[in-house]
Protein backbone atom coordinates (compact mmCIF):
# COMPACT_ATOMS: atom_id res chain seq x y z
CA UNK A 1 0.00 0.00 0.00
CA UNK A 2 1.56 3.13 -0.98
CA UNK A 3 1.31 6.64 1.54
CA UNK A 4 2.55 9.63 -0.97
CA UNK A 5 0.51 11.82 1.67
CA UNK A 6 3.42 11.49 3.63
CA UNK A 7 5.67 13.27 0.86
CA UNK A 8 3.05 15.90 0.98
CA UNK A 9 4.31 19.60 1.41
CA UNK A 10 3.71 20.90 4.71
CA UNK A 11 2.20 24.20 2.33
CA UNK A 12 -0.57 21.05 0.28
CA UNK A 13 -1.85 20.28 3.49
CA UNK A 14 -2.58 23.38 4.43
CA UNK A 15 -4.77 24.56 1.27
CA UNK A 16 -8.52 24.85 1.46
CA UNK A 17 -11.08 23.84 -0.81
CA UNK A 18 -13.34 25.99 -2.27
CA UNK A 19 -16.70 26.46 -1.31
CA UNK A 20 -17.84 27.93 -4.26
CA UNK A 21 -16.02 25.45 -6.92
CA UNK A 22 -17.86 22.53 -4.78
CA UNK A 23 -20.65 24.42 -5.13
CA UNK A 24 -20.44 25.12 -8.89
CA UNK A 25 -21.27 20.81 -8.65
CA UNK A 26 -23.94 21.13 -6.86
CA UNK A 27 -25.65 24.13 -9.04
CA UNK A 28 -25.16 21.78 -12.14
CA UNK A 29 -28.13 19.70 -10.96
CA UNK A 30 -30.75 21.28 -13.14
CA UNK A 31 -33.68 21.32 -10.67
CA UNK A 32 -31.41 23.38 -8.36
CA UNK A 33 -31.60 27.83 -8.77
CA UNK A 34 -28.46 28.45 -8.17
CA UNK A 35 -27.55 31.69 -6.24
CA UNK A 36 -23.81 30.01 -5.50
CA UNK A 37 -21.30 31.22 -7.89
CA UNK A 38 -20.63 34.62 -9.17
CA UNK A 39 -21.38 33.40 -13.04
CA UNK A 40 -22.21 35.70 -15.22
CA UNK A 41 -25.75 35.16 -17.21
CA UNK A 42 -24.94 32.58 -19.88
CA UNK A 43 -27.79 34.69 -22.03
CA UNK A 44 -24.97 37.32 -21.96
CA UNK A 45 -22.49 35.69 -23.97
CA UNK A 46 -22.25 37.67 -27.10
CA UNK A 47 -21.59 34.52 -29.20
CA UNK A 48 -23.16 35.67 -32.95
CA UNK A 49 -20.31 38.79 -32.48
CA UNK A 50 -17.55 36.18 -31.34
CA UNK A 51 -18.38 33.65 -34.37
CA UNK A 52 -17.48 36.43 -37.18
CA UNK A 53 -14.55 37.70 -34.93
CA UNK A 54 -13.05 34.40 -33.99
CA UNK A 55 -13.08 33.50 -37.96
CA UNK A 56 -11.33 37.17 -38.36
CA UNK A 57 -8.63 36.16 -36.20
CA UNK A 58 -8.14 33.13 -37.59
CA UNK A 59 -7.75 34.45 -40.99
CA UNK A 60 -6.00 37.18 -40.01
CA UNK A 61 -3.50 36.61 -37.45
CA UNK A 62 -3.64 32.46 -37.03
CA UNK A 63 -0.08 32.37 -37.08
CA UNK A 64 0.21 34.46 -33.85
CA UNK A 65 -3.02 33.18 -32.27
CA UNK A 66 -2.00 29.67 -32.18
CA UNK A 67 1.55 29.99 -31.04
CA UNK A 68 2.81 30.68 -27.79
CA UNK A 69 3.15 34.35 -26.70
CA UNK A 70 5.30 36.63 -24.29
CA UNK A 71 5.03 36.23 -20.33
CA UNK A 72 3.50 39.67 -20.49
CA UNK A 73 0.72 39.44 -22.92
CA UNK A 74 -0.46 40.15 -26.52
CA UNK A 75 1.19 43.73 -26.88
CA UNK A 76 -1.69 45.23 -28.99
CA UNK A 77 -4.44 43.50 -26.08
CA UNK A 78 -2.11 45.87 -23.35
CA UNK A 79 -2.09 48.72 -25.26
CA UNK A 80 -5.97 48.40 -25.38
CA UNK A 81 -5.95 48.20 -21.86
CA UNK A 82 -3.85 51.04 -21.02
CA UNK A 83 -6.21 53.52 -23.11
CA UNK A 84 -9.30 51.76 -21.22
CA UNK A 85 -7.48 51.78 -17.69
CA UNK A 86 -6.70 56.05 -18.84
CA UNK A 87 -10.06 56.96 -19.00
CA UNK A 88 -10.63 55.40 -15.59
CA UNK A 89 -8.12 57.79 -14.12
CA UNK A 90 -4.88 55.54 -14.07
CA UNK A 91 -1.88 56.48 -16.24
CA UNK A 92 0.08 53.72 -17.77
CA UNK A 93 1.42 52.64 -20.86
CA UNK A 94 1.12 48.73 -22.02
CA UNK A 95 4.79 47.92 -20.38
CA UNK A 96 3.21 47.98 -16.76
CA UNK A 97 0.69 45.61 -17.91
CA UNK A 98 0.65 41.65 -17.69
CA UNK A 99 -2.27 39.79 -19.05
CA UNK A 100 -3.13 36.89 -16.73
CA UNK A 101 -4.78 33.66 -17.02
CA UNK A 102 -8.00 34.93 -14.80
CA UNK A 103 -7.21 37.01 -11.99
CA UNK A 104 -6.72 34.47 -9.65
CA UNK A 105 -3.58 34.18 -11.58
CA UNK A 106 -2.98 37.46 -10.56
CA UNK A 107 -3.78 36.74 -6.90
CA UNK A 108 -1.49 33.44 -6.48
CA UNK A 109 1.24 35.92 -8.39
CA UNK A 110 0.89 38.13 -5.77
CA UNK A 111 1.47 35.40 -3.00
CA UNK A 112 4.23 33.85 -4.29
CA UNK A 113 5.95 37.51 -4.81
CA UNK A 114 5.23 38.66 -1.16
CA UNK A 115 4.09 35.99 0.83
CA UNK A 116 6.50 33.88 3.15
CA UNK A 117 5.24 31.17 5.79
CA UNK A 118 3.99 32.81 8.46
CA UNK A 119 3.80 36.42 6.65
CA UNK A 120 1.03 38.19 7.67
CA UNK A 121 -1.32 40.20 4.66
CA UNK A 122 -4.83 42.15 5.40
CA UNK A 123 -8.17 41.68 3.97
CA UNK A 124 -11.27 42.59 4.14
CA UNK A 125 -14.00 40.94 6.76
CA UNK A 126 -15.60 39.41 4.89
CA UNK A 127 -13.77 38.96 1.44
CA UNK A 128 -13.05 37.06 -1.56
CA UNK A 129 -12.76 34.00 -0.65
CA UNK A 130 -10.41 32.91 -3.71
CA UNK A 131 -8.73 35.48 -2.18
CA UNK A 132 -8.14 34.10 0.82
CA UNK A 133 -7.15 30.72 -0.16
CA UNK A 134 -4.46 32.09 -2.76
CA UNK A 135 -2.84 33.84 -0.25
CA UNK A 136 -3.35 30.98 2.37
CA UNK A 137 -1.94 28.40 -0.13
CA UNK A 138 1.48 30.27 0.68
CA UNK A 139 1.29 29.73 4.78
CA UNK A 140 0.33 33.31 5.23
CA UNK A 141 -1.66 34.87 8.29
CA UNK A 142 -4.22 36.75 7.23
CA UNK A 143 -5.72 39.43 9.49
CA UNK A 144 -9.16 40.45 8.91
CA UNK A 145 -10.68 44.36 9.23
CA UNK A 146 -13.92 44.56 9.09
CA UNK A 147 -16.34 46.27 6.62
CA UNK A 148 -19.06 48.67 6.88
CA UNK A 149 -20.97 49.92 3.98
CA UNK A 150 -18.57 52.23 2.81
CA UNK A 151 -15.92 49.00 2.88
CA UNK A 152 -12.88 48.58 4.98
CA UNK A 153 -12.63 50.54 7.36
CA UNK A 154 -9.40 52.68 7.47
CA UNK A 155 -9.44 53.25 11.38
CA UNK A 156 -9.73 50.00 12.39
CA UNK A 157 -7.04 49.41 9.16
CA UNK A 158 -4.77 52.12 10.72
CA UNK A 159 -5.13 50.55 14.04
CA UNK A 160 -4.28 46.92 13.12
CA UNK A 161 -1.21 47.96 11.52
CA UNK A 162 -0.25 50.02 14.87
CA UNK A 163 -0.93 46.82 16.64
CA UNK A 164 1.21 44.33 14.22
CA UNK A 165 4.01 46.85 14.65
CA UNK A 166 4.07 47.17 18.13
CA UNK A 167 4.46 42.99 17.99
CA UNK A 168 7.09 43.00 15.18
CA UNK A 169 5.21 42.09 12.71
CA UNK A 170 5.14 44.48 8.61
CA UNK A 171 1.75 42.95 7.17
CA UNK A 172 3.03 43.16 3.40
CA UNK A 173 0.05 44.38 1.61
CA UNK A 174 -3.29 45.17 2.13
CA UNK A 175 -6.28 43.40 0.06
CA UNK A 176 -9.17 45.29 -1.09
CA UNK A 177 -12.20 44.67 -3.43
CA UNK A 178 -13.00 48.26 -3.30
CA UNK A 179 -15.90 48.20 -6.04
CA UNK A 180 -18.92 46.27 -5.59
CA UNK A 181 -17.56 43.95 -3.02
CA UNK A 182 -17.63 40.33 -2.94
CA UNK A 183 -19.27 39.17 -1.36
CA UNK A 184 -20.48 42.16 0.69
CA UNK A 185 -21.60 44.36 -2.30
CA UNK A 186 -20.38 47.87 -1.05
CA UNK A 187 -18.48 50.50 -3.03
CA UNK A 188 -15.67 52.83 -1.05
CA UNK A 189 -16.35 55.81 -2.00
CA UNK A 190 -12.93 58.06 -3.25
CA UNK A 191 -11.97 59.90 0.13
CA UNK A 192 -11.63 56.53 1.59
CA UNK A 193 -9.66 55.37 -1.56
CA UNK A 194 -7.14 57.92 -0.82
CA UNK A 195 -7.05 57.43 3.01
CA UNK A 196 -6.02 53.92 2.34
CA UNK A 197 -3.45 54.98 -0.04
CA UNK A 198 -1.83 57.69 2.98
CA UNK A 199 -1.83 54.76 5.05
CA UNK A 200 -0.13 52.22 3.21
CA UNK A 201 2.36 55.13 2.47
CA UNK A 202 2.73 55.72 5.57
CA UNK A 203 3.66 52.54 6.84
CA UNK A 204 5.37 51.76 3.23
CA UNK A 205 3.18 48.65 2.30
CA UNK A 206 1.39 46.96 -0.87
CA UNK A 207 -1.74 47.63 -2.21
CA UNK A 208 -3.46 44.70 -3.80
CA UNK A 209 -6.63 46.18 -5.69
CA UNK A 210 -9.01 43.57 -7.27
CA UNK A 211 -11.44 45.30 -9.29
CA UNK A 212 -13.71 42.88 -11.51
CA UNK A 213 -16.96 44.54 -11.09
CA UNK A 214 -16.33 48.46 -11.28
CA UNK A 215 -17.81 48.36 -14.89
CA UNK A 216 -20.97 46.78 -13.62
CA UNK A 217 -22.66 49.55 -12.18
CA UNK A 218 -26.48 50.39 -12.04
CA UNK A 219 -26.94 53.68 -9.85
CA UNK A 220 -23.67 55.27 -9.06
CA UNK A 221 -21.69 57.58 -11.23
CA UNK A 222 -17.64 55.44 -12.10
CA UNK A 223 -15.72 56.05 -8.85
CA UNK A 224 -11.81 56.20 -9.19
CA UNK A 225 -9.46 53.21 -8.51
CA UNK A 226 -7.38 53.38 -5.91
CA UNK A 227 -4.98 53.17 -8.36
CA UNK A 228 -5.73 56.41 -10.02
CA UNK A 229 -4.16 58.14 -6.56
CA UNK A 230 -0.90 55.78 -6.43
CA UNK A 231 2.09 58.06 -6.52
CA UNK A 232 4.47 56.06 -5.39
CA UNK A 233 3.97 52.43 -7.23
CA UNK A 234 2.73 50.67 -4.51
CA UNK A 235 -0.69 49.22 -5.67
CA UNK A 236 -1.10 46.06 -8.07
CA UNK A 237 -4.19 46.71 -9.80
CA UNK A 238 -6.24 43.83 -10.85
CA UNK A 239 -9.12 43.50 -13.26
CA UNK A 240 -10.56 40.84 -15.43
CA UNK A 241 -12.53 40.36 -18.28
CA UNK A 242 -14.30 37.13 -16.75
CA UNK A 243 -17.55 39.40 -15.17
CA UNK A 244 -17.56 41.64 -18.33
CA UNK A 245 -17.22 39.42 -21.28
CA UNK A 246 -16.93 35.80 -19.96
CA UNK A 247 -14.73 33.43 -17.85
CA UNK A 248 -14.27 31.12 -19.89
CA UNK A 249 -11.51 33.21 -22.04
CA UNK A 250 -9.72 33.41 -18.61
CA UNK A 251 -8.26 36.55 -19.42
CA UNK A 252 -6.99 39.20 -16.68
CA UNK A 253 -4.78 41.48 -16.20
CA UNK A 254 -2.72 43.45 -13.70
CA UNK A 255 -1.35 47.30 -13.22
CA UNK A 256 1.70 47.62 -11.40
CA UNK A 257 5.06 49.36 -11.22
CA UNK A 258 7.80 49.01 -13.69
CA UNK A 259 9.92 46.81 -10.69
CA UNK A 260 6.66 44.94 -9.81
CA UNK A 261 5.59 44.02 -12.99
CA UNK A 262 9.19 42.57 -13.87
CA UNK A 263 8.75 40.61 -10.74
CA UNK A 264 5.59 39.60 -11.48
CA UNK A 265 6.04 38.26 -14.73
CA UNK A 266 9.11 36.19 -13.37
CA UNK A 267 6.60 34.63 -11.26
CA UNK A 268 4.08 33.91 -13.78
CA UNK A 269 6.57 32.22 -16.21
CA UNK A 270 6.75 29.24 -13.97
CA UNK A 271 2.53 28.87 -13.65
CA UNK A 272 2.28 28.64 -17.41
CA UNK A 273 4.86 30.54 -19.79
CA UNK A 274 2.09 32.29 -20.68
CA UNK A 275 -1.69 33.67 -20.99
CA UNK A 276 -3.99 31.74 -23.58
CA UNK A 277 -2.52 33.82 -26.79
CA UNK A 278 -5.98 32.76 -29.01
CA UNK A 279 -8.21 34.46 -26.19
CA UNK A 280 -6.57 37.56 -25.77
CA UNK A 281 -6.22 37.85 -30.05
CA UNK A 282 -10.48 37.44 -29.87
CA UNK A 283 -10.67 40.38 -27.16
CA UNK A 284 -7.88 42.52 -28.81
CA UNK A 285 -10.46 42.17 -31.82
CA UNK A 286 -13.39 42.37 -29.99
CA UNK A 287 -12.85 45.34 -28.06
CA UNK A 288 -11.27 47.02 -31.45
CA UNK A 289 -14.67 46.77 -33.18
CA UNK A 290 -16.37 48.40 -30.49
CA UNK A 291 -18.01 45.74 -29.05
CA UNK A 292 -17.24 45.19 -25.51
CA UNK A 293 -18.24 49.08 -24.59
CA UNK A 294 -21.90 47.97 -26.16
CA UNK A 295 -21.83 44.26 -24.29
CA UNK A 296 -21.15 46.35 -20.98
CA UNK A 297 -24.07 48.27 -21.18
CA UNK A 298 -25.79 45.20 -22.31
CA UNK A 299 -25.16 43.81 -19.36
CA UNK A 300 -25.76 46.17 -16.79
CA UNK A 301 -29.27 46.33 -18.67
CA UNK A 302 -29.64 42.62 -17.77
CA UNK A 303 -27.98 42.40 -14.18
CA UNK A 304 -30.00 45.73 -12.92
CA UNK A 305 -33.61 44.94 -12.84
CA UNK A 306 -32.20 41.22 -11.67
CA UNK A 307 -31.31 42.92 -8.85
CA UNK A 308 -34.09 44.92 -8.38
CA UNK A 309 -36.48 41.71 -8.45
CA UNK A 310 -34.05 40.07 -5.81
CA UNK A 311 -34.27 42.89 -3.52
CA UNK A 312 -38.52 42.84 -3.78
CA UNK A 313 -38.56 38.97 -3.18
CA UNK A 314 -36.44 39.53 -0.28
CA UNK A 315 -38.77 41.56 1.09
CA UNK A 316 -41.70 39.83 0.20
CA UNK A 317 -40.39 36.29 1.23
CA UNK A 318 -37.52 36.60 3.85
CA UNK A 319 -38.79 37.14 7.60
CA UNK A 320 -38.35 40.05 9.57
CA UNK A 321 -35.40 41.64 10.71
CA UNK A 322 -33.08 39.90 7.98
CA UNK A 323 -30.47 42.91 6.98
CA UNK A 324 -29.35 43.50 3.12
CA UNK A 325 -28.14 46.70 2.04
CA UNK A 326 -29.21 46.93 -1.74
CA UNK A 327 -26.03 46.54 -3.93
CA UNK A 328 -25.66 49.31 -6.41
CA UNK A 329 -23.55 47.08 -8.56
CA UNK A 330 -21.58 44.40 -9.28
CA UNK A 331 -23.23 40.42 -8.62
CA UNK A 332 -24.00 40.01 -5.27
CA UNK A 333 -26.39 41.23 -2.16
CA UNK A 334 -25.12 40.25 1.06
CA UNK A 335 -27.52 38.91 3.40
CA UNK A 336 -27.59 38.79 7.30
CA UNK A 337 -30.56 36.42 9.00
CA UNK A 338 -32.05 37.32 12.83
CA UNK A 339 -31.70 34.85 15.67
CA UNK A 340 -28.18 33.82 14.61
CA UNK A 341 -29.43 30.95 11.95
CA UNK A 342 -26.30 29.03 11.06
CA UNK A 343 -26.32 29.93 7.52
CA UNK A 344 -23.78 26.56 6.96
CA UNK A 345 -25.91 24.68 8.54
CA UNK A 346 -29.47 25.81 6.97
CA UNK A 347 -27.72 25.14 3.45
CA UNK A 348 -28.27 21.44 4.07
CA UNK A 349 -32.46 22.53 4.38
CA UNK A 350 -31.85 25.02 1.11
CA UNK A 351 -30.41 22.39 -1.29
CA UNK A 352 -33.17 19.83 -0.13
CA UNK A 353 -35.74 22.83 -1.24
CA UNK A 354 -33.43 22.71 -4.67
CA UNK A 355 -32.25 26.32 -4.03
CA UNK A 356 -28.24 27.51 -3.38
CA UNK A 357 -25.87 29.91 -1.75
CA UNK A 358 -22.62 30.72 -0.37
CA UNK A 359 -22.38 30.79 3.51
CA UNK A 360 -20.63 33.52 5.57
CA UNK A 361 -18.37 32.08 6.81
CA UNK A 362 -16.40 31.05 3.30
CA UNK A 363 -15.58 34.58 3.59
CA UNK A 364 -14.01 35.17 6.88
CA UNK A 365 -10.56 35.24 8.26
CA UNK A 366 -11.91 34.99 11.46
CA UNK A 367 -15.04 32.78 12.92
CA UNK A 368 -17.39 35.69 11.42
CA UNK A 369 -20.14 35.14 8.96
CA UNK A 370 -22.27 32.49 10.38
CA UNK A 371 -24.97 34.33 10.09
CA UNK A 372 -24.73 35.79 6.48
CA UNK A 373 -24.93 34.38 2.95
CA UNK A 374 -24.35 35.47 -0.53
CA UNK A 375 -26.77 35.78 -3.16
CA UNK A 376 -25.61 35.98 -6.60
CA UNK A 377 -28.14 37.49 -8.85
CA UNK A 378 -26.44 37.91 -11.87
CA UNK A 379 -26.77 33.97 -12.94
CA UNK A 380 -30.57 33.17 -12.60
CA UNK A 381 -33.34 34.12 -15.05
CA UNK A 382 -35.68 35.99 -13.41
CA UNK A 383 -38.32 33.79 -12.90
CA UNK A 384 -36.00 32.00 -10.89
CA UNK A 385 -34.51 34.90 -8.70
CA UNK A 386 -38.42 35.13 -7.19
CA UNK A 387 -38.88 31.73 -6.97
CA UNK A 388 -35.54 30.97 -5.35
CA UNK A 389 -36.32 33.57 -2.79
CA UNK A 390 -39.68 32.42 -2.18
CA UNK A 391 -38.06 28.48 -1.97
CA UNK A 392 -35.22 30.20 0.12
CA UNK A 393 -37.74 32.25 2.78
CA UNK A 394 -39.49 29.18 3.49
CA UNK A 395 -36.50 27.43 4.58
CA UNK A 396 -35.83 30.25 7.18
CA UNK A 397 -39.34 30.39 8.07
CA UNK A 398 -39.44 26.80 8.74
CA UNK A 399 -35.91 27.34 10.45
CA UNK A 400 -37.28 29.75 12.67
CA UNK A 401 -40.35 27.62 14.01
CA UNK A 402 -37.56 25.12 15.50
CA UNK A 403 -36.05 27.94 17.42
CA UNK A 404 -39.02 29.19 18.94
CA UNK A 405 -40.16 25.81 19.81
N1 LIG B 1 -11.39 38.41 -7.59
C1 LIG B 1 -12.68 38.55 -7.26
C2 LIG B 1 -13.06 39.59 -6.26
C3 LIG B 1 -13.64 37.74 -7.84
O1 LIG B 1 -14.92 37.91 -7.49
C4 LIG B 1 -13.25 36.76 -8.78
C5 LIG B 1 -14.24 35.81 -9.41
N2 LIG B 1 -15.40 35.64 -8.77
C6 LIG B 1 -11.90 36.65 -9.09
C7 LIG B 1 -11.00 37.50 -8.48
C8 LIG B 1 -11.40 35.62 -10.06
O2 LIG B 1 -11.88 35.86 -11.35
P1 LIG B 1 -11.19 35.38 -12.67
O3 LIG B 1 -10.05 34.48 -12.31
O4 LIG B 1 -12.24 34.69 -13.44
O5 LIG B 1 -10.70 36.62 -13.34
O1 LIG C 1 -16.33 30.02 -10.15
C1 LIG C 1 -15.50 30.63 -9.48
O2 LIG C 1 -14.77 30.09 -8.65
C2 LIG C 1 -15.40 32.09 -9.71
C3 LIG C 1 -16.47 32.78 -8.96
C4 LIG C 1 -16.20 33.36 -7.81
C5 LIG C 1 -17.25 33.74 -6.85
O3 LIG C 1 -18.33 33.15 -6.87
O4 LIG C 1 -16.98 34.62 -6.03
Amino acid sequence: MSNIERLYSDRAGKMRKSVIRELLKVAQDPEIISFAGGLPNPKSFPINDLVGVIKSVLEDHGDDALQYGTTQGVKGLREIIAERAYKEGIDTTADNIIITSGSQQALDTVGKLFLNPGDTALVGLPTYLGGINAFKSYESNLTGIPLDKDGMQVDILDETIKKLLKNDITPKFIYVVPTFQNPAGVIMPESRRKNLIDIANEYDIVIIEDDPYGKLAYDVPHVKPIKAFDDEGRVIYISTFSKILSPGFRLAWTIASDKLTRKMIICKQALDLCTNTFTQFIVREFIRRGSLDLHILKICEMYKPKRDIMMEALENYFPEGYLCNKPKGGMFAWVTLPKGIDTEILFLDAIKSKVAYVHGKAFHVDDGGSSSMRLNFSYSSNDQIGEGIKRLGNVIEKKLETLTV
